[in-house]
């Protein structure tokens, strides 16, 4: 390889091992800086938190839930309340998965401090 290639192959290597462009001529170097990139932006599985339907729960109850653990506007947080209401279950909003425990965790554990049954279940999408 003549001197002035070799110099400049040896520079770009050492752009694509210390930079973050997106230099592709190096398939080695850049394949490994890529994976990492993947490796940190992932995005996580995400999960669905089902509100349960009961007999027992009052309406208002699940409508304050639903604004208030899962930040629906008020309009939706009914709509979904009479969605689960109607058939059985419904969503109440999709999370990574230590966020949808917490949340499903909160809402039993208010609906317990007020005696009612509400359940709220986690399936992955
Ligand atoms: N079915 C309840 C009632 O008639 C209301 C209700 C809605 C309960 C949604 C739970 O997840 C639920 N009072």
């Amino acid at each position: 390889m003549p001197k002035q290639a070799q110099l400049e192959n040896e520079e770009a290597r050492r752009r694509d091992e210390t930079s973050g462009n997106g230099d592709e001529r190096y398939g080695e170097i850049v394949t490994e800086r890529r994976t990492k990139e993947q490796t940190r932006t992932k995005k996580p599985p995400l999960y669905k938190c089902i509100l349960l339907n009961d007999d027992y729960t009052p309406m208002e109850f699940v409508v304050e839930i639903l604004k208030q653990i899962f930040h629906k506007p008020h309009a939706e947080a009914t709509r979904i309340m009479l969605h689960v209401h109607q058939n059985g279950m419904g969503v109440a909003g999709i999370y990574p998965y230590e966020i949808a425990e917490t949340k499903v965790r909160t809402v039993e554990e208010l609906a317990r401090e007020s005696q009612y049954p509400l359940k709220c279940v986690l399936e992955k999408e």
